[in-house]
């Protein structure tokens, strides 16, 4: 190519880049005239509106950060519902206990099949049933909630030995660190309750921040002293 037509090129393109130009009448060849032609057009004012337009700025910028928006808009929203439920949770388990503690037993039923059926079905708004897991500890009093059961320590270590008397007071032959019986207990008897969800959140974001593929435990647990039925 020679000298003079790199230079009709390069001043189209500079046409193109800073504004517009003039087709020159000189000898060229007709790839050299074509492209200047474009250069002048794209050159002209209307192009330049173009060129120096911000009008889609917001648009490019939006684009831009929207993801982060809405995994941040899902993480918010998904933290509300995993703290309401929380919160349902601990509701559910309070009135439960509150049953418990009388004493009512539905008709046709059982008081343990009473109790749980009273968590479900409030828990149930917001958590899949079949996941909860409900528990119920008996004490004789609240001094001894969660007590290790009595025991003689013969050689003074602190802690119960093989060999070492104890007393069972939850009556299953064998020595317990909490000394808590299974169920609902009896007249005046404390009783714990306890229920559990596993949570699992959705939003990528939450899941990483959360461990454990996004699911931690919810808890609720309730302690009451049943009433003289
Ligand atoms: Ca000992
Ligand atoms: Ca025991």
């Amino acid at each position: 190519m020679r000298n003079q037509e790199i230079n009709y090129w390069l001043h189209s393109i500079l046409s193109i880049l800073l504004g517009p130009c003039e087709v020159s009448t000189a000898r060229k060849s007709e790839s050299v005239r074509s492209f200047e032609r474009m250069g002048c057009s794209l050159g002209s004012p209307k192009f330049k509106r173009f060129r120096f337009s911000e009008d889609g700025a917001t648009a490019v910028e939006f684009a831009l950060i929207a993801p982060a928006l809405i995994f941040l808009t899902f993480a918010i929203v998904e933290s509300g519902i995993a703290f309401a439920a929380d919160i349902l949770l601990k509701n559910a388990t309070y009135d439960a206990a509150r049953t418990g503690r009388t004493g009512f037993v539905s008709e046709d039923s059982t008081q343990d099949a009473t109790v749980k059926a009273k968590i479900r079905s409030q828990a149930g708004v917001l958590m899949d049933v079949d996941k909860l897991v409900i528990t119920s500890m008996s004490y004789k009093g609240f001094d001894v909630l969660k007590k290790p059961e009595p025991f003689t320590d013969k050689n003074g270590n602190g802690v119960r030995d093989d060999g070492e008397n104890f007393t069972d007071v939850n009556g299953n032959g064998a020595y317990d660190l909490d000394q808590g019986a299974n169920g609902y207990g009896g007249t005046a008897q404390v009783v714990l309750y306890t229920v559990t969800y596993p949570w699992t959140f959705h939003t990528p974001v939450l899941k990483q921040i959360v461990g454990n593929n996004g699911t931690v435990e919810l808890t609720a647990t309730a302690v009451v002293q049943n009433e003289p039925y």
